[in-house]
């Protein structure tokens, strides 16, 4: 039986593939930090299959121990301070966890498995953010790199240590480029989950609007549920290496509210809306627009849910939750 070990266990991400890789039948290993993580829960309804290990991408030995435990055949490292607008405002946290946590954690890899480097295959999240102010339309794996956030920088490093690690000691590591995927799993503070709970809670007559920020940057969405599956993918290949995964549609924040608010008969969606400054970034990252013709072509993924789907998904779920009275 494969062996995996997640970090991120907690997210949106880490519960999508801990379901995809216990259905393919890996004994899945989950880091969770914190003394009485309250999402410990979460993670233990959802996926009962996992064994949540205790660790924190900032605490080298934590990781060698969980390591140790899980004795992995992969490495997925989807822990991370996640948050763009966030990263502004924590920019050191942002750069111990989200840099210097993916060199943790490819140093204890590195101690873990001795003499034998191809013994761990890693995976690394990186991100679109790292394409900030984007250099070419669409963006690929050569795309020059331009982050616009203390978050996007944090990402560029460990998007090259995973390549510098991979050529300075011979591992398997790979770096996934995702674009923004989402799911009724998203965290409420990303801008598709913000809206769609939003529509469903004005459609219920329990809010009366909506307050948002830069309506104009473009993002190219999916589904997550289609994105760890490329993950998982890019681990089973014979050497690492960097895939970008996207749709190649690219949408507006507009768009956004437009498809959102449709999914419950409203056309005239702006007399809900109200922008405010603290919604707003420092730099934006104003259009983003992915060509996973190489994730395509070698590791034969693409996506199966498109825009309107996803966003209907969302609106429909968060309906049904707020019907139900959860939170
Ligand atoms: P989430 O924000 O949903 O999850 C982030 C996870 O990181 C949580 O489990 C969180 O744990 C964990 N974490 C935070 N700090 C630490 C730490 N110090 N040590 C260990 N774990 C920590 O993210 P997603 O699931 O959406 O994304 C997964 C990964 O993919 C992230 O690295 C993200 O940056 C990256 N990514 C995401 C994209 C997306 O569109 N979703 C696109 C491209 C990249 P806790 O619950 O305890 O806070
Ligand atoms: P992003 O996702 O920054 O792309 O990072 P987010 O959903 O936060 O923002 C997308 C775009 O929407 C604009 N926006 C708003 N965003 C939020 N959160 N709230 C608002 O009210 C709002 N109004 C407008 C933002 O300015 C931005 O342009 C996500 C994260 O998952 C990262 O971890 C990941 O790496 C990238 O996607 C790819």
């Amino acid at each position: 039986m494969p062996r995996a070990l997640i970090t991120g266990i907690t997210g949106q991400d880490g519960l999508y593939l801990s379901e995809l890789l216990l259905d393919k039948g890996y004994e899945v290993y989950g880091l969770i930090r914190g003394q009485n993580n309250p999402k410990a829960d979460l993670v233990a309804r959802t996926v009962p299959g996992v064994e949540v290990l205790t660790g924190d991408l900032t605490d080298m030995s934590s990781l060698l121990r969980a390591l140790r435990v899980a004795a992995p055949d992969e490495v997925y490292n989807l822990g991370a301070v996640s948050f763009v607008a966030y990263s502004w405002e924590q920019a050191s946290l942002t750069t111990e966890v989200t840099a210097k946590g993916v060199l943790n954690l490819l140093e204890a890899v590195r101690l873990y498995s001795g003499d034998d480097a191809g013994k761990v295959r890693f995976y690394q999240a990186s991100s679109s953010e790292m394409f900030g102010k984007v250099q070419q339309v669409p963006q690929n794996e050569g795309t020059l790199l331009w982050p616009r956030s203390p978050y996007g920088v944090a990402k560029v490093f460990g998007h090259y240590i995973t390549i510098n690690y991979r050529e300075s000691y011979g591992m398997h590591a790979s770096s996934g480029i995702l674009f923004n995927h989402e799911s009724p799993r998203r965290g409420p503070e990303f801008v598709t989950r913000k809206v769609s709970t939003a529509v469903a809670s004005i459609e219920l007559g329990r809010q009366d609007k909506i307050v948002m920020g830069n309506l104009d940057a473009r993002r190219d969405w999916g589904f997550a549920g289609d994105y760890v599956d490329a993950m998982w993918r890019m681990l089973q290949q014979p050497e690492g290496g960097e895939f970008v995964v996207s749709t190649g549609e690219t949408h507006s924040i507009r768009d956004l509210l437009t498809a959102a608010f449709a999914v419950v008969g409203i056309d005239d969606w702006e007399r809900y809306v109200e922008q405010d400054k603290r919604f707003f970034r420092p730099a934006e990252v104003d259009l983003l627009v992915g060509d996973a013709t190489r994730a395509r072509e070698v590791l034969g993924w693409k996506p199966t849910v498109d825009f309107a789907g996803l966003v209907s998904m969302m609106v429909e779920a968060d309906l049904q939750r707020l019907k139900r009275g959860e939170r």
